[in-house]
Parts: C-alpha cells; structure tokens; sequence
C-alpha cells in the first residue's frame, strides 16, 4: 500500500444519505489543508461550527470540525474531523476540494493500516474493528470490543513470552557445554514446558469460540424434495423467508437466514431437493445445493417420516462434516417428537414439536460455549498461526525428548515464537499486511 508520506482524505460513514456525513482526513498535510477550507486551525479535540469552503472561497457545506494533532489521534498523525451533511453529493463535493488542496484518496482500511503502523494498534485491534462492526449478535459486538481492547492480544503476548522464557532457559543451558546437561532431569525447565503445553491449549480453544462468535455456524440443509426442509428454514427462523408447497422441486435457490442460538450466529441455508432427473432449473439449484455442502459446519439431512424409501441419499453427503438426520412430518405418523439418538431427531416442521431437541443439537454441534465475559472475537488467520505455533512447540519438544540435545528444540522455540508475533503483527510480512487491510472497507 502506498507512501506514509501522502495525506489521505475519505468518508468515514457509509454511501448514501443520513443526517450526518463525516469526511476523515489524515497526515502531514492536515493542518495546511484545514486552514484553507476552515479559514483557520480549530481548537484540538474541541468541535466547532464551521463552513467548509472550496478552492475558490465558495461554501460547500457547515458543520463541525474537529482537530487531533499528532500523536493523540485514531492514526497518530494529525486527523481533522468534518462532520456535515450527510448527502452523498455534498460528501463528494467536500472530498474532491480536500484533494484539490493535496489529499489523496484513501485506500480500503488505509486509517487503521496507518494507526497499526504507528504503534496505535496492533492487528489483532485493527482487524476487531471490522469485527465489531459486522458482528451478527450482541455477544460476538462483546466480544470484538474485547479483543479492540487488547484482551486477546494480551493473551498471545503472555503466551509468546512463556515461549521465549522457554527459550532462554534451554540457550542458556546449551551455553555451558562443559557441563554434562540432563534437560530431562531439569524440573524447573520440564514444568516450565507442561506450563507451556497448558497456555497453548487455553488459547486454542478460546480462539476456536473466538472464530465460531465471528464468523457463525453454517447448517446446510438437505433431503429429497418435499421432505420439508423450506418448512423447517421457516419454522427455525420464525419467518415466512422460503415458499414452501406441496410440488416437489419448489426451491431452486439457495436461501439464507440467521438465527441466534444462545449468543451463536448460526446461518441455515435451504437448498433445492436432491433427486435425480431434475429439470434445467433444478440442475442449477442441486449444484449449488452441492456447492454449500463443501462449506457446510454441519449438515441437516431431512427425511419424510411418512416415506419409508426416502435413506439413500446419505452415503452421497460428504464425508467429515457432522451429518444430523431430521426426520420430518412425525405429526403424521404419530411418532413421539424429540432426540431418537445422538444424530437423530424426530419432528414435525409443520407444527413445530421437537424443535427444541434440534435447536439443542446444533448448538452441540457447533461445540460453542456461551462465556460470557471472558470471551473475545478471533479469526481462522488467528488460529491458523497459532496451530503453526503449537506444531513448533510440539516438534521441539518431541525432539529434545528423543535426542535429549537443546538445540533443535530451542530452534523450534523461536520458529513457535515467530508464528505467535504474526498474530499481533509484532513479525508481519508486507504482503500479509497489505492483504489484511484490503479487505477493510475505505474510510476504515
Ligand atoms: N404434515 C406435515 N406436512 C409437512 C411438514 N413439513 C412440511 N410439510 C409439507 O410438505 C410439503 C413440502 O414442504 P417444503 O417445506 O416445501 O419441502 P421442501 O423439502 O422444501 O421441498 P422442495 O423445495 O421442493 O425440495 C408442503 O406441503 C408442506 O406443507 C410436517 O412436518 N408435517
Ligand atoms: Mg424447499
């Protein structure tokens, strides 16, 4: 991404209208340009009524200003605030004067790439923004301000410590070759080891909850045609979201709803009816019927109670994805509604009996604890790096176990350490960066 050097201008509230439009603008050149559209440098951190004037005097827009010198700013450099109107055209008009004075427009995420490089945030912060932005409940809001506000940073920065303490104590040993060094009868650095081992598994499983609270739970559903699966999409959302008839093949689509099961964002899609010759149409839907089952969480496979011929299609599903079977219509039957076993359900989605059991399912499934206040937002980049890091704490001590030498293990101690920074970014490659804040939106 491009030169610190620039001063950069975009809108920090999203296109269209509203009462407010906020235009950001940020770096070197903030000062001179505030003085020419403001007429002067307004008080710092004090919002003040002023109009917003183009090259040429004439007024654009009022509104408030507001100053922050550098380094008390979202960037650390120097930011001026103009919040006026919030119309699109207006907001256009303000952005192109601003360039016109020597801004240049912001890339995606630009604002939070500079404050990440000046030290304001690391990227786990920076990438809870966009979290807590998109969260889908209020548990997964909770849970990126908690990561905003450095609790899962604190908890790899502890971790990667322990790791390089780790470290230390296993150089300094190797350091002193004379002596003949036992590792193995070394108790202090053996509990320092299983302390090392227990932080690691801490932090896996509160990043896997992390993940789940970010990016939701995916349940698939599918079953032949007419087995009931739009019905059961309504009956779980408690909307009217799919057209649901008694012609088999109705859904053709793929069709999406949220629901919130105990603080977990789990998205249901529906999908066309598995069968075979299907019409050209249907063909379409059943390949993407296919295509979000290669995504899929988890897999609800729904039968019609009432069709004792309709078991074939399971040994079609793919295979490492947890597959629960619905049998649906039980109203018709007579059959007793709920949990038949660990991966069955009986229920009706036309009434709605035995729907708790299956709500009760999926968030087993899902494997998602509700933890309340200690829990914090992380993504599948997060744990990627942490798996990393844990593969190379395992290595080291696998091989200081079978050569009872320190090196390799002191080797894989750093290579371990070096994952953990990647997280917060304290060791980030360029490209790695310059891809995270792409996906920002621009103004962020
Ligand atoms: N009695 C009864 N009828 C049901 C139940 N669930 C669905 N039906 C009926 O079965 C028919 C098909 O339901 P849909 O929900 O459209 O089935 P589908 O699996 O989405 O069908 P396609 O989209 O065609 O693949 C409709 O007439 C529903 O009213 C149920 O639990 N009991
Ligand atoms: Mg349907």
């Amino acid at each position: 991404m491009s030169n610190l050097a620039d001063t950069i201008v975009a809108a920090a509230t999203p296109p269209g209208t509203g009462g407010i439009g906020i235009v950001r603008i940020s770096g070197e050149m903030t000062e001179a340009i505030a003085r020419k559209l403001l007429g002067s440098l307004p008080e710092p951190r004090t919002a003040t009524y002023r109009a917003f004037r183009g090259a040429d005097g004439h007024r654009i827009d009022a509104g408030l200003a507001l100053y922050f010198p550098a380094p008390a700013s979202f960037t650390g450099e120097p930011v001026l605030e103009l919040h006026g109107h919030g119309g699109p055209l207006v907001i256009s008009l303000l952005v192109d004067a601003i360039v016109a004075f020597g801004a240049r427009r912001a890339e995606p995420g630009e604002f939070s790439k500079r404050a990440f490089l000046n030290d304001k945030l690391d990227l786990v912060q920076a990438e809870a923004i966009v979290d807590l932005i998109n969260a889908g409940t209020s548990q997964a809001a909770r849970a990126a301000l908690r990561s905003l506000s450095g609790d899962f940073s604190r908890a790899v920065d502890a971790l990667a410590e322990q790791v390089v303490k780790l470290r230390l104590h296993v150089e300094a040993a190797i350091d002193f070759p004379e002596e003949e060094i036992d590792f193995l009868s070394d108790d202090a650095l053996l509990s320092r080891i299983s302390d090392c081992a227990a932080a690691f598994n801490a932090l896996r499983d509160n990043a896997a909850q992390g993940r789940l609270l970010r990016d939701g739970f995916q349940v698939v559903i599918v079953g032949k045609p007419n087995a009931g699966k739009s019905s059961l999409l309504n009956q779980l959302s408690g909307q009217e979201a799919a057209i649901v008839t008694e012609v088999a093949g109705t859904t053709r689509d793929i069709l999406r709803e949220q629901i919130d099961i105990d603080g977990l964002a789990v998205e249901l899609i529906d999908t066309a009816g598995l069968r075979e010759d299907p019409d050209r149409i249907e063909e379409e839907g059943i390949r993407r019927a296919h295509k979000a089952l290669a995504n899929a969480d988890a897999v609800l496979l729904i039968q019609d109670a009432t069709d004792e011929e309709d078991h074939e299609l399971h040994e079609k599903l793919p295979v490492g994805v947890p597959i629960t079977i619905v049998r649906n219509k039980v109203d018709l039957t007579g059959e007793p509604p709920g949990r038949l076993d660990d991966d069955t359900v009986n229920l009706s989605a036309k009434t709605g009996d035995g729907l708790e059991a299956l709500r009760e399912r999926l968030g087993e499934l899902a494997g998602y604890e509700n933890q309340g206040e200690g829990a914090f937002t992380a993504r599948r980049r997060h744990i990627e790096a942490l798996e990393r890091a844990a593969v190379h704490f395992e290595t080291g001590r696998t091989a200081l176990e079978e050569t009872r030498a320190g090196e390799l293990f002191a080797e894989e101690l750093r290579l371990s350490h070096h994952a953990l920074g990647e997280i917060t970014g304290a060791f980030t490659a360029d490209d790695l960066l310059g891809k995270i804040f792409s996906e920002f939106c621009i103004g962020k």
